[in-house]
């Protein structure tokens, strides 16, 4: 295979480059210009809730969950990075699902981990998840971890929308695997398990004779504790920011933030891939900083805006944004704002690769 070279660069003698090229081999002063290049790092960039919500309507419209064509099988409006093409970042994909009155999003299982965080939610919209329906009330967040079955029913009488997170690009992308990915036999997994019963194994009380679910479930192996299912609802979650906001002090970048943590550790990140952290502003401007870390936001609450580097990403409710490795940000709410923060942070720091500073001047 032969590449191209710029003029300025070492010239080998036309019988070494010939040697290297009939046997797929470069000199690594030519393969070192190409380290980095290959997936490119995503710009920041925010999408307005207004124009996702426009997507999400005509679309709903126009396709029945049932008209999708094979795959995922989710009627979802995806944010790319356009110099991606794909997802919003190389490691974490969200996307805004919706599912009308009476629809279901068919069972199906694989690899990736994810979540859901509703947006416009209801009592009677449930993810199912191993055996159990999860309600979808506003701002709770489900997980759907790898390889449990999961289906999304709509058994209200008003469309349902919700944030998926998946560490899919990761796995597909980044890593280059493939997935597994299975559908199941019904296109509504069977309920086996009463409202709460995955919260009776991992909640505050726990089994007393013996845990129920340590294995990594699937084909998989590893060395981290597989996430349960489990649904943070956001009364609990807004509660325990208000006590922080009372009695803690504020990160100087993160404001008072609260981790989801994995139910089966207790403690960050919630999947091996991905850690979540709701946070408040309501303390003026946070102090910038930048990591090799991607971030991803969801606006909860309020408005604001985010500088990254020299852009300024004004956002509101519902809008989504994303801060890419190494950019140095801060934020500045209006008043009082609420942020759902994501990031790939657990991947750089299960090998040692995670680094962060503030900028010198
Ligand atoms: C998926 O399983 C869901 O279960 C949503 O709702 C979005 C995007 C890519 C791959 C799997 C869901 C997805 C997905």
């Amino acid at each position: 295979m032969a590449h191209e070279k710029p003029e300025e660069l070492l010239r080998l003698s036309d019988d070494t480059q010939g040697i290297l090229d009939e046997h797929d081999l470069r000199p690594l002063w030519e393969v070192q210009e190409d380290f980095g290049t290959v997936i490119d790092d995503p710009e920041p960039g925010i999408w307005k809730w207004a124009d996702i919500e426009r997507a999400i309507d005509a679309i709903e419209a126009d396709v029945p969950i049932a008209e999708l064509p094979p795959g995922f099988q989710r009627r979802v409006a995806v944010p790319v990075n356009t110099s991606l093409g794909n997802a919003i970042s190389n490691t974490i994909y969200v996307g805004v699902q919706t599912v009308s009155p009476g629809e279901t999003a068919p069972a199906h299982r694989h690899s990736a981990n994810a979540l859901r965080f509703t947006i416009d939610g209801h009592e009677e919209m449930k993810t199912v998840v191993a055996g159990e329906e999860f309600p979808m009330r506003d701002n709770d967040l489900v997980t759907t971890p790898q390889w449990e079955w999961h289906d999304h029913v709509n058994d209200s009488d008003e469309t349902a929308a919700w944030l998926d997170v998946l560490d899919l690009p990761l796995f597909l992308d980044s890593f280059n695997k493939q997935q597994v990915f299975e559908n199941h036999e019904l296109e509504r997994q069977p309920v086996t398990k009463t409202q709460g019963y995955w919260d009776s194994q991992y909640g505050r009380g726990r089994p007393a004779d013996e845990r129920s679910n340590g294995e990594i479930p699937g084909p998989f192996e590893g060395i981290r504790e597989a996430t349960p299912p489990y649904r943070f609802g956001w009364n609990e979650m807004t509660e325990s920011l208000r006590q922080r906001a009372a009695n803690d002090e504020p990160d100087p970048h993160d404001g008072y933030s609260l981790a989801y943590a994995n139910p089966a550790t207790g403690k960050e990140p919630l999947f091996p891939t991905m850690s979540f952290r709701a946070q408040l502003l309501n303390e003026g401007p946070t102090d910038p900083h930048f990591h090799n870390a991607t971030e991803v936001y969801f606006v909860i609450e309020g408005e604001g805006v985010t500088h990254v580097d020299d852009k300024a990403l004004e956002w509101g409710k519902w809008d989504i944004f994303v801060v890419p490795p190494d950019g140095t940000h801060h934020h500045d709410p209006d008043g009082e704002a609420i942020l759902l923060g994501m990031t790939d942070r657990p991947v750089l720091e299960a090998f040692n690769f995670y680094a962060e500073a503030e900028p010198s001047s």
